[in-house]
């Protein structure tokens, strides 16, 4: 019988490494389920894609990026943006009056002073958080962005489907914030080929709207006569 030659011992030889390599290294995969969340009267939330699904842990850094939060007729739009940190948030006004967008936030606070028609302020955020984000003129208008400081995070469809691709298998926590639920965590275990499935049900039936402050601190109405 013919011995095999150098070559083909060594093309044996990678072909071996390749697939123990191959086989040692876990190969992300993604995170994928549904949140439900229910509103007084235990009807689902229409706003669920306002939510914010995300992973805690040592993922990818995220991409910054800059979007627009516009202030339309008295109301922020889009109402939630989750970015990743190192991003910018522009605010540009489509209303024909001045808006003073703030936020006091901690440590993503921030006051844009008083801007008028097609003139806009943008922030930058290097901090994760959540940023709760006011008119000081305003106090109607809300709007919130949510800073996160690894990749792994996305914002639900209409039907409150979620997607989080890249996730090597590990154990984790999954968070899910909604403006009128408490946040949602639950420890998952990802294996290889990825965890399908996940369903995160939040109730916001106990949710009451509570006034906020003005920049100054104040009720609102008390410092009008700083303007
Ligand atoms: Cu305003």
């Amino acid at each position: 019988m013919q011995t095999m030659s150098r070559a083909g011992a060594a093309a044996v030889v990678v072909a071996a490494w390749l697939v123990f390599a191959v086989a040692a290294r876990p190969v992300a995969a993604q995170v994928s389920g549904r949140v439900q969340i229910t509103d007084a009267g235990g009807r689902d939330a229409p706003d669920v894609g306002n939510a914010v699904v995300s992973i805690d842990g040592r993922g990818p850094r995220g991409r910054p990026v800059h979007v627009d939060m516009t202030l339309d007729s008295r109301q922020f739009r889009p109402r939630v943006v989750a970015v990743a940190t190192g991003s910018t948030v522009r605010f540009p006004n489509n209303d024909p009056f001045n808006h003073n967008v703030f936020s006091l936030s901690e440590p993503n606070d921030f006051d844009l002073g008083l801007y008028g028609l097609h003139q806009s302020g943008s922030k930058r955020f290097s901090r994760p958080g959540l940023v709760r984000v006011y008119c000081n003129i305003h106090p109607g208008m809300s709007g919130f962005v949510v800073v996160l400081g690894n990749g792994w995070f996305t914002q639900p469809g209409a039907d409150g489907s979620f997607t989080i691709p890249d996730v090597p298998p590990g154990r984790y926590t999954l968070r899910v914030w909604h403006e009128r639920a408490n946040e949602f965590s639950q420890e998952i275990s990802v294996p290889e080929g990825g965890l399908s499935g996940v369903t995160v049900v939040m109730d916001a039936s106990g949710y009451r709207p509570q006034a906020h402050k003005n920049k100054f601190g104040e009720d609102y109405g008390t410092a009008r006569e700083r303007y």
